[in-house]
């Protein structure tokens, strides 16, 4: 019938109106979508370029013109690199991205990828500098090592966010000693002091087990006008010093301190007495040991049993109670070692190397 057919047409009609205005609807909130979408792309390169070495953090942490104080100890270690970055304000001198207290602890799995994920502004080699700010001062960690793979994933998964909010120009740096011959940590630290040297203009050493975690992350990992004892108050101790002169764990010490003592000693051949050996070449050289305060230095030890080829030497009193007479021909100036391989990985240097036998 002629009236059901122009029912039928114009109700067509209006449906195909209806199509086509959604159509139109849905080609516009697409394009108005793609176009936000491509702003934000730009956006977020621009801040990648600008911030590409940034820490996680408020958006300016440094010095207000003229109010930064230079860092404590020799104007060499609180040289910022203005060459590197000439618009930047060296950074305070007690970082605004600490946190203070930490939760410790080493009963959970950590991946390296997780690490990896968790910290991505820590460049090849495990390096790191602050991207708002010139950090006080340039540091090289190294670790002694051999063997303890577990170990240093949590000390990773611990020390990168804390050296980060510490706003310090770092380098990770794990020397592992090759082979199974007796392990010898004072060497492995002599070795990472020249092989940091090679990489950097590090101004500052800190010199730390690789079992070793603070608990507090205003225990700064830098250097002061003195040597610096960082591991202050370790669980294993009851969160006590084990006797004054104890100088092991994790240590600091400038580029000027460390070579005044000559390094360290390079004939401890197994555990113990290296570190009090450090201790007297500190002492003899007329220098005193500073540390935080016990409720800031406490730190946690990963419980572990003796290595193999580790064990006590038997050598160690006799060799501490000659330190003075033996330190300016045994040390850093007499070091002898071959590098058998350097791996620049994500989160750290390792540097494989034959430190010999005794
Ligand atoms: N280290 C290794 N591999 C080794 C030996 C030592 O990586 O085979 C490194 C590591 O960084 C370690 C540091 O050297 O943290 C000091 O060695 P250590 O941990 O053996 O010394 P510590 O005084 O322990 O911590 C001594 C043995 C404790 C036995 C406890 C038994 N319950
Ligand atoms: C001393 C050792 C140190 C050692 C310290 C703590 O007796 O090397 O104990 O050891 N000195 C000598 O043996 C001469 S610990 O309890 O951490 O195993 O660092």
């Amino acid at each position: 019938m002629p009236g059901e057919s122009a029912v039928n047409f114009s109700l067509l009609h209006r449906t195909c109106k209806l199509v086509v205005l959604l159509c139109f609807l849905h080609i516009s909130v697409t394009v108005v979508f793609y176009v936000r979408s491509l702003d934000l792309r730009f956006a977020f390169v621009q801040n990648q370029q600008s911030h590409n070495r940034s820490a996680a953090g408020p958006p300016s942490t440094a010095a207000v013109r003229g109010d930064a104080k230079p860092a404590e100890g020799s104007p060499e270690l609180g040289a910022p690199e203005v060459k590197a970055a000439p618009d930047l304000q060296p950074c305070l001198e007690t970082s605004p991205l600490l946190v203070g207290p930490l939760r410790v602890e080493f009963n959970m799995p950590v991946s390296l990828e997780k690490v990896k994920k968790d910290n991505p502004l820590v460049e090849a080699g495990g390096r790191f500098r602050p991207s708002d700010c010139v950090a006080l001062q340039k540091v090289a960690i190294i670790i002694p090592f051999r063997k303890r793979e577990e170990h240093l994933k949590y000390w990773l998964y611990y020390l990168h966010p804390i050296l980060q909010r510490q706003q310090l120009d770092y380098g990770v740096y794990v020397i592992n000693q090759d082979g199974d011959v007796i392990f010898n940590r004072a060497k492995l630290l002599n070795v990472g002091y020249a092989e940091a040297m090679k990489d950097y203009d590090y101004g500052c050493f800190v010199f730390s087990d690789v079992d070793l975690i603070p608990m507090d992350d205003r225990n700064t990992y830098r250097c002061f006008s003195q040597p610096r004892h960082l591991s202050v108050s370790m669980d294993k101790f009851g969160f006590r010093l084990p006797y004054n002169q104890y100088f092991g764990g994790v240590s600091s010490m400038s580029r000027e301190q460390f070579l005044k003592i000559n390094g360290f000693p390079n004939n401890y051949w197994g555990w113990g007495g290296e570190d009090d050996d450090i201790y007297n070449r500190l002492s003899s050289k007329g220098m005193s040991i500073s540390r935080a305060t016990g409720e800031v230095g406490k730190c946690r030890m990963i419980r572990h049993n003796r290595d193999k080829q580790n064990e006590p030497n038997p050598q160690r009193f006799d060799r501490i109670a000659h330190t003075r007479q033996t330190m300016m021909k045994d040390g850093i100036n007499s070091l002898t070692y071959k590098v058998i391989r350097k791996e620049k990985l994500d989160l750290y240097t390792m540097i494989t190397v034959d430190v010999g036998k005794p």
